[in-house]
């Protein structure tokens, strides 16, 4: 059967349009899905990388300008890889325009903008999804598999790090193409939005929503070279912040996250303690799953190290024989391919969309103000 086309348009082509582009291309390559993506148009403001990165790709066209993309009537679904602060206004134009919007993570610079976006998305009633990868690690499916099999019984804790170092060093400007992440202006917070955005959403997908939270903040060195000025500024971003958190079932839990952490590169870890059995996982061993399962007799009582390469697994049976392993890059082409299955006939809607984006960016806010004033601060509007 002849797969129905959707014409997609891609905002940005750094880090993120590389992953996005490459589940363009994938997603129909290992799932059988009724839609299928064609790379219609790359957009991003300087033509000459615009045209290496989109013949690279197999981008069909480019634009310099996002408004020109989304007048196209030929474009059916907008793809947000741009930085943060360019978000918003985007989403809302794609919104109005009647495309499906898809955005990269943090979804807003705060609560305020993702509560308009979400508004316009649901106004306009448009397919919309947020890529927050890491739930579509079939280790962590597999977690959320395993809590709402019932196997952890009442959750007490929750335990959340995401460690990386790539700034320690006092020489790295801020701003910029592949630096604006230091930049709060662009980027709206540090590691907060950046990296603890993902542990809030995994976290909240797993367990449940969170209640309150408070939260200590450091910004460790204050002042940077702009990479794009050459002038020193002050710097005004989170680079490491820790949060204790209350979630709404009862559950506590903290948080941690920095990019001084020596030696950690993307180690985004979580572990899970319930009353017949806790989970653990570590995203630089992606393919393991350490479960506890209390129900099992005494005597044989151990934590279980799962392989998660088996057809059985969540996204395994689309890839290779059991024992083989996927990559970082297949979280993209996963939530991509379920996003293609949700547009299907009597499909339910994807999931993260921009209203679970929104809970998770009422965290942050909240995280972020309890960081200046050192009280408990309610995540919610
Ligand atoms: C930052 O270094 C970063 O690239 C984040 O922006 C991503 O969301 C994270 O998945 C990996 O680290």
């Amino acid at each position: 059967m002849a797969r129905k086309k959707l014409n997609v348009a891609m905002i940005g082509y750094g880090f993120m349009g590389r992953a996005h582009s490459n589940a363009f291309l994938k997603a129909n390559r290992f799932f059988d899905l009724e839609y299928e993506p064609v790379l219609k148009c790359a957009c991003a403001r300087n033509p000459e990388k615009l045209k290496a990165f989109a013949d690279n790709w197999g981008w069909e066209t480019t634009e310099t300008d996002w408004r020109k993309v989304i007048e196209r009537k030929d474009i059916d679904c907008i793809d947000i890889g741009s930085p943060n602060d360019t978000h918003k206004e985007i989403a809302m134009a794609a919104a109005a325009a009647g495309k499906m919007v898809l955005c990269e993570k943090p979804l807003a610079m705060n609560a305020q903008e993702g509560e308009e976006m979400t508004a316009a998305v649901e106004k306009a009633g448009v397919p919309n999804m947020v890529w927050f990868n890491y739930r579509r690690v079939p280790a962590i499916s597999l977690a959320k598999q395993l809590v709402n099999e019932g196997r952890l019984g009442k959750v007490f804790h929750y335990r959340a790090l995401y460690l990386q170092d790539w700034t320690i060093s006092p020489e790295l400007p801020q701003g910029g193409a592949g630096l604006w992440r230091l930049d709060a202006a662009v980027a709206g917070s540090g590691v907060t939005g950046d990296l603890l955005a993902h542990s809030i959403d995994t976290a909240i997908w797993l367990i449940g929503g969170i209640d309150s939270v408070t939260a200590m903040t450091e910004t460790f060195i204050k002042e940077r070279q702009h990479q794009v000025t050459g002038k020193k500024q002050e710097v005004t971003i989170d680079d490491a912040c820790a949060f204790l958190a209350r979630f709404k079932n009862g559950a506590l839990s903290t948080f941690e996250s920095t990019r001084y952490a020596r030696g950690r590169k993307n180690y985004n870890t979580f572990e899970v303690n319930g009353a017949d059995g806790s989970i653990a996982f570590n995203l630089e061993d992606p393919h393991r799953l350490k479960f506890f399962d209390n129900r099992h007799e005494a005597h044989v009582h151990g934590w279980q190290d799962i392989l998660v390469t088996d057809f059985e697994h969540p996204y395994m049976d689309k890839y290779w024989v059991p024992g083989t392993t996927i990559g970082y890059e297949h979280t993209f082409v996963n939530a991509f391919a379920d996003f293609l299955k949700s547009l299907e006939q009597g499909q339910e809607p994807v999931r993260p969309n921009f209203r679970d984006a929104l809970e998770t960016q009422y965290v942050c806010d909240a995280v972020l103000k309890s960081g200046k004033t050192g009280a408990w601060e309610k995540a919610s509007a």
